[in-house]
């Protein structure tokens, strides 16, 4: 399975399925079993500081033989030196989020690391097509964290047509019936982020898994419109501030200063309630904790019964 799988070949993995590169979250423990048990395990570089960066890539080379990638925030204070860090050490796949990489490409490229971008509009995935990016991630609001505004189900096919590179769907996928539902989509693969956030391999406080495993649908709420950075998170008790906050016109920079810091507040402190827990709306099907090879096995072992199901309908 998988052996004609496009991103599969250009990336040398057995399987198209990218663990989404969460800033605090995808660490080198998480990076190297998701590559270790044939997907692409890639470390979320959110805020982190160039050194430490360097420490993350060095110990998934040293934890695994397999690609792996990085996950470069482009609204980062660090932006510039993490990436001379990923040049450095010359990372194979690299994934930039929240905002436009076009000035890193040529560095990239030079260096032969795959690049491909978060995107969550048609607009900015064809200007990137148009500078050589290798494939791009389109990534529905459905997700957690930053976000833009298009679903997943709207956002992939429109990519997929506008674009001639291959495209991976991001956004809401947790299982067997999302990853089929990408491939319909015309999407080549997928990138999953809460789903590995239930794994055993997965570093977060047990109160941030919990707090997901508790989560129902409705459980997000949606922070930041007001500062044109939306981010989606779990509902709390920071949230209600934030929100109440929003409402009364403060400075971005007001909002900014309440924002610092919470989300390593929630992930390594456990204060699910002042700090920000952030997943996908997905996390509303997601009630069990998994090694990463059961979850990633699970993904692919469901798809024929999928296929099945889909049969017996355009029967
Ligand atoms: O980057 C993400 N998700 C993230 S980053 C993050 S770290 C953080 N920490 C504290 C506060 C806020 C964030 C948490 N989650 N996803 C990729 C993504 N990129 N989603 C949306 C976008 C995006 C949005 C606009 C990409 C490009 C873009 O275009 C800007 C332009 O110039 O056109």
């Amino acid at each position: 399975m998988f052996g004609k799988n496009v991103i599969c070949k250009l990336l040398n993995i057995q399987y198209p399925i990218f663990q989404g590169g969460m800033a605090w979250i995808g660490t080198a423990e998480l990076a190297s079993a998701v590559s270790n048990a044939g997907g692409l395990g890639i470390i979320g570089a959110g805020h982190m500081p160039p050194d430490i960066l360097r420490a993350e890539i060095q110990k998934v080379k040293s934890w695994t033989n397999k690609p792996f990638g990085v996950n470069i925030m482009l609204m980062s204070p660090f932006v510039k030196e993490v990436m001379q860090v990923v040049v450095d050490e010359k990372v194979p796949v690299v994934t930039t989020g929240a905002g436009n990489p076009s000035e890193y490409i040529p560095a990239l490229k030079a260096i032969g690391s795959k690049i491909i971008p978060v995107v969550a509009s048609v607009a900015l995935a064809k200007r990137l097509a148009r500078t050589g990016v290798d494939a791009v991630i389109a990534e529905g609001t459905e997700s957690g964290g930053h976000i833009g505004e298009i679903t997943t189900m709207a956002l992939v096919p429109q990519i997929v047509d506008a674009v001639d590179i291959p495209v991976i769907a991001a956004g809401g996928i947790g299982d067997s019936r999302g990853l089929a539902a990408a491939f319909a989509l015309g999407a080549q693969g997928v990138q999953i982020g809460s789903r590995f956030v239930l794994s055993k391999e997965c570093i977060a406080h047990d109160n941030y898994k919990n707090s997901v495993l508790k989560a129902k649908d409705r459980a997000t709420v949606v922070t930041g419109r007001s500062t044109g950075h939306p981010v989606r998170v779990i509902g709390n008790k920071l949230t209600r501030e934030y929100l109440e906050l929003e409402k009364t016109g403060v400075s971005v920079d007001e909002l900014e200063k309440l924002g610092a810091g919470k989300l390593h507040l929630a992930t390594h402190k456990g204060d699910v309630e002042n700090g920000s827990v952030m997943i996908g709306q997905i996390s509303g099907l997601l009630h069990e904790l998994k090694s990463v090879d059961e979850i990633i096995h699970d993904l692919v072992d469901g798809l024929s019964s999928v296929m099945n199901t889909i049969e017996e309908n355009c029967k």
